[in-house]
């Protein structure tokens, strides 16, 4: 016997142990791809995985999640394995937690509460921190009749902790106010946003906002881009709260990059609600940038999952640049394609290569959304001329003794408000 195998049955401060669970209704590679993510946050959440079953069924049971004939064989091996419990893939009904749970004998936690706890753990603004409290008790209020056993086996740890922890609370009515207070908080945080995003609009800065899956490298490349010092790390979710930094582009000209929370496949209903006010910056941005991970072998299906999250989010019709990150890792990036993109451009956030080619194409996207003007202003329009060298991209601004003579690249409804567009600008 190895050294290691003895020190992990001595050491009691040993993290919590789990057993993952699937349900294979179609493809059982694709369930298993599922269950490998699951277990990648296991380990976000400080817990081990010892194990992985895949049953092949039609439909999950209803009463029980499994079969009752692999409960049997799940609750031997829990035994075996001296597992602290089981995680199933989806998200579960209080019956199918309670029933399970009786048959296993041990604590059963799904997809969703997993989530929560490491949104839980992450989230560090006073926002963040309240909308994860308001998902947590949302998800628990449905959960609380009935589950008196299955909920005392919960104990501590995995699927308790977060900020509502101490105020985890077996009445419904007190959970209900509590969601009403932290409602009226979080509208009022949402209000100081506005207020700060309506000023950064009038500023008229382009907003490109980072989106895609969970560590495909978004906060990698704002740090590289900007002195961000955001945390980046190999650990799902390292980012909750959006940072938005301002990076200069080759022309010299500036804009916004708002870095977001990652999306994953089967992201909690009450996750999505909970921060869509904080997805708002990619609602409001003039270009999304997708950040996607070249080496993931699931990469067809993460794109999507980021185009069907962007479309739960209503976040439609905008441009879209998709961007295959950590090309350093794989040999072929080249057939790598998104036909749901504007352009597609192939990078590596960790040593920079290709960077200057993503630059190059946000630059050449936001000009697309902009006409050239070339006019002369009177000296009486001097704020006007400000207005246009700091909203667009700047190419020539003389001040001659007929007026100030002006090249910019600005934004369509910019060039129309100040009636510098085309026939206008002979006025
Ligand atoms: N080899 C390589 N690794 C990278 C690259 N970009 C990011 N990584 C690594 O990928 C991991 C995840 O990077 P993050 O920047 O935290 O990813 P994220 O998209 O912000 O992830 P979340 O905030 O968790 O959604 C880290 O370990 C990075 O060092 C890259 O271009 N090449
Ligand atoms: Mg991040």
């Amino acid at each position: 016997m190895d050294n290691n195998n003895i020190l992990d049955r001595f050491d009691v401060t040993k993290s919590e142990r789990y057993i993952l669970v699937g349900v294979a209704t179609r493809d059982t590679e694709e369930t298993r791809d599922s269950l490998t993510e699951l277990g990648e946050l296991i380990d976000t959440a400080g817990g081990e995985v010892l194990d992985y079953v895949v049953q092949n069924l039609k439909n999950p049971e209803p009463g029980t999640y499994i079969g009752k004939g692999k409960a049997e064989e799940l609750r031997e091996l829990v035994d075996e394995l001296d597992a602290t419990g089981v995680v199933c893939d989806d998200e579960l009904s209080p019956a199918q937690i309670r029933n399970l749970s009786d048959l296993l004998d041990c604590k059963v936690i799904d997809r969703t509460i997993l989530i929560l706890d490491i949104f839980a753990a992450h989230a560090t603004t006073s926002e963040g921190k309240l909308q994860v409290e308001m998902a947590q008790l949302k998800y628990r209020s449905s959960r609380l009749l009935g589950m008196g056993r299955a909920m005392s086996r919960l104990g501590g740890g995995i699927g308790t902790r977060g900020p509502g922890e101490s105020k985890l609370e077996t009445d419904r009515r007190l959970i209900q106010k509590r969601i009403g207070t932290l409602k009226t908080s979080i509208d009022e945080m949402q209000k100081i946003r506005e207020t700060t995003r309506k000023k950064r609009e009038a500023n008229t800065i382009p907003v490109v906002a980072i989106v895609g899956y969970t560590n495909a490298g978004k906060s990698t490349l704002l740090n590289y881009l900007t002195d961000a010092n955001i945390l980046s790390e190999d650990k799902l979710f390292a980012t909750l709260d959006p940072t938005t930094r301002k990076c200069k582009l080759p022309s010299g000209e500036e804009i916004l990059l708002t870095d977001t929370v990652g999306f994953i496949n089967k992201l909690p209903h009450n996750l999505i609600d909970a921060f869509k006010s904080t997805l708002e910056e990619a609602a409001h941005a003039d270009l999304i940038l997708h950040i996607a991970d070249s080496s993931d072998k699931n990469i067809d299906m993460h794109l999507d999952v980021v185009y069907q999250t962007l479309h739960d989010l209503k976040i439609t019709g905008k441009p879209v640049i998709t961007a295959f990150n950590k090309i350093d890792k794989v040999e072929d990036a080249v057939s790598l394609t998104d036909n749901k993109a504007e352009t597609v451009v192939r990078m590596s956030a960790k040593t920079g290569e290709g960077v200057d080619k993503l630059l190059e194409v946000i630059q050449d996207e936001l000009n697309s959304m902009r006409v050239l003007v070339d006019c002369v202003l009177p000296y009486t329009r001097t704020g006007d001329a400000e207005v246009i060298r700091k909203g667009g991209q700047l190419i020539s601004m003389d001040y001659e003794g007929d007026g100030i003579h002006i090249k910019a690249y600005i934004p369509k409804a910019l060039g129309q408000k100040l009636g510098v567009i085309e026939k206008d600008n002979l006025d």
